[in-house]
C-alpha cells in the first residue's frame, strides 16, 4: 500500500477484494483516517465539502464505480442497425445494458431498449400477421389463432409499461454473484399494443385447476440443441389475469423490432423480464408449479430468510420473485460528471418504479444522505407504467459531490443504502443510486 501511489492501489484493491479496501481506507472504528482523505482527495482530485457526513465505511463512488482505468478494461459497445451504442455485457448470448443517461425519454424508443437474450437471436419470421399463438393445457378449449385473428377477436389496447430484468442492480451484490453485471440499465418503459392475456385465457376457460401460466418463445437454445428451450417461466394465474399483462404485437406504434421479440410478445409488467417472452409462439396453462428452465432452485427466486452473503445455497427454501422493489434512476446528469467551477446549482431528472406499485416519494441528497429533497414526482400515465421526476439541487461550493436518488414505493418501502437480501443469482438489488459529480 505505501509504496505504491495511492490512488492506484485503491482502485485496484477495490476491484479485487471491497471489504479489505473498505475498511483500509476507512478504519474498523468507522472514523476516517486523514491519510486516507487525502489519499482519496487525491484519487478524486478535489475536496470533499460535506466529507464530515460520510457514514463510516462509505466508499466515495467515484471509487467504488470507478470508471475503467486502464483501455482494455473499458466496457464493449454495441454496434446493431437500430440501435443506440449500448453497454454490450456479452455476445453469446447478447445482452446489453442502456446507460442511465440514455433513459432521458419518457417513452423509451426502441433503439435504446436494453436486449437480453439467453438463448440464440432467432432468424426473422416473415409476416407477422400470419404468426401463431397456442393456447393449451388446463384450458376447455385449446386454441391456435394467428396475430391477425387477435386483433379481431380481443380487444386492442396500448399500455406504457415497464419491462425490467429480474438481474438489474446485480453489480452492487458484495460478494459479487453469477450472472450479468447490470448496474441499473435493465429497465425499458415503452408503449406496447395487443391484446389482454387476460381476455384470451377467458376465450379458452381456464379450468379450476390452472395454477400457473407459462410462456414459450421460439429462440432456439444458446448449444443449438433443438430440445431444449433457452428459458420458458410461468407466472401464477392472478399475474396472468392482470389487465396489464398483454399479447403484444407492436411496440411505440410501429412493428415490435425482431430483436424485441417481433412478432409477438408477452409483456408481464412489473415482473422480472423473464416472465416476458419474446418470439412467443404458446401459452401453457398448468394444474402444476411449472419447471421449465429458469424455474426452481436458485433462478429468480429469494432467500425467504436472509443468509450469510456469498454461502452456498441450493434455493429450496426460497421463494418465486414477483413484483419488482423500488428504485429510481437519474437520467440527467452521468456518473462522473464534470461541471464547470461556480457551478451552484444542479438540474436533476430521471425515473422511478415499484412494480406492481406505484412511487409515491422520490427524494435526493447531495450531502451523503444526511440531508433528502422531495423532488417533484409525476403520476404514471397509466398503471405499471414508470414515473418520471425533476428537481433542483444547490451546491455551496466546489469540490466533490455525491448526488444520491431515492424512491418510496406506496407502501412506505424505500432503496436501502447498499443492497439487501443477498442470493445467490444477484436479483433485486436496488441501493439508492450514486452518481459522482466534480464541480471545478
Ligand atoms: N424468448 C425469449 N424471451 C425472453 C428472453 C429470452 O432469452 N428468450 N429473455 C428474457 C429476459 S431475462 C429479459 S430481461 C427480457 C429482455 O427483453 P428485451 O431484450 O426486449 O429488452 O426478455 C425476456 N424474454
Ligand atoms: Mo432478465
Amino acid at each position: 500500500m505505501t509504496n505504491t501511489a495511492p490512488e492506484r492501489s485503491y482502485l485496484e484493491l477495490y476491484r479485487d477484494d471491497p471489504e479489505r479496501a473498505d475498511a483500509l481506507a476507512w478504519g474498523r472504528r468507522g472514523t476516517l483516517r486523514g491519510t486516507a482523505l487525502a489519499s482519496m482527495g487525491a484519487a478524486l482530485g478535489a475536496t470533499i465539502p460535506f466529507h464530515a457526513n460520510m457514514p463510516a465505511g462509505l466508499l466515495p463512488a467515484a471509487l467504488a464505480q470507478a470508471p475503467a482505468a486502464q483501455p482494455a478494461d473499458a466496457p464493449a459497445t454495441l454496434r446493431m442497425d437500430g440501435k443506440a451504442p449500448l453497454i454490450l455485457l456479452g455476445d453469446r448470448p447478447l445482452v446489453a445494458e442502456t446507460p442511465e443517461t440514455m433513459l432521458d425519454e419518457a417513452v423509451t424508443s426502441a433503439a435504446r431498449m436494453f436486449i437480453r437474450n439467453n438463448g440464440q437471436v432467432p432468424a426473422p419470421f416473415g409476416d407477422g400477421l400470419a404468426w401463431r399463438l397456442t393456447v393449451d393445457g388446463e384450458v376447455n378449449t385449446p386454441l391456435n389463432l394467428t396475430v391477425g385473428e387477435l386483433s379481431q377477436r380481443f380487444e386492442v389496447i396500448t399500455r406504457q409499461l415497464q419491462m425490467e430484468c429480474g438481474g438489474n442492480g446485480r453489480s452492487q451484490f458484495v460478494p459479487a454473484t453469477r450472472g450479468n453485471q447490470w448496474g441499473q440499465g435493465a429497465i425499458s418503459c415503452a408503449s406496447w399494443t395487443g391484446v389482454r392475456l387476460r381476455d384470451v385465457l377467458n376465450a379458452a376457460g381456464m379450468k379450476p385447476g390452472a395454477v400457473c401460466v407459462a410462456g414459450f418463445g421460439a429462440d432456439p437454445h444458446l448449444s443449438g440443441a433443438t430440445d431444449r428451450a433457452s428459458i420458458n417461466r410461468a407466472m401464477p394465474v392472478a399475474k396472468a389475469m392482470d389487465e396489464d399483462t398483454l399479447l403484444a404485437w407492436q411496440m411505440n406504434g410501429a412493428a415490435i423490432p425482431h430483436i424485441h421479440g417481433a412478432p409477438l410478445r408477452l409483456i408481464t409488467p412489473g415482473w422480472p423480464g423473464s416472465l416476458s417472452p419474446k418470439w412467443l409462439n404458446r401459452i401453457w396453462v398448468r394444474d402444476r408449479p411449472h419447471d421449465g428452465p429458469g424455474m426452481g432452485g436458485t433462478s429468480y427466486r429469494l432467500p425467504v430468510r436472509p443468509i450469510v452473503p456469498g454461502a452456498e445455497n441450493n434455493g429450496a427454501d426460497f421463494a418465486d420473485m414477483l413484483s419488482m422493489p423500488v428504485r429510481s434512476i437519474l437520467s440527467s446528469l452521468g456518473h462522473g460528471a464534470r461541471l464547470a467551477a461556480g457551478t451552484r446549482g444542479l438540474d436533476l431528472a430521471g425515473a422511478a418504479w415499484a412494480g406492481d406499485l406505484a412511487v409515491q416519494a422520490v427524494h435526493a441528497s447531495v450531502d451523503f444522505g444526511a440531508s433528502w429533497q422531495p423532488m417533484n414526482l409525476a403520476t404514471a400515465p397509466n398503471r405499471h407504467a414508470w414515473q418520471r421526476w425533476t428537481g433542483r439541487m444547490a451546491l455551496p461550493s466546489d469540490g466533490y459531490y455525491e448526488v444520491w436518488t431515492r424512491a418510496t414505493d406506496t407502501q412506505g418501502r424505500m432503496q436501502p443504502h447498499v443492497a439487501a437480501n443477498w442470493n445467490p443469482q444477484g436479483y433485486g438489488a436496488n441501493a439508492i443510486t450514486r452518481a459522482a459529480v466534480l464541480v471545478g
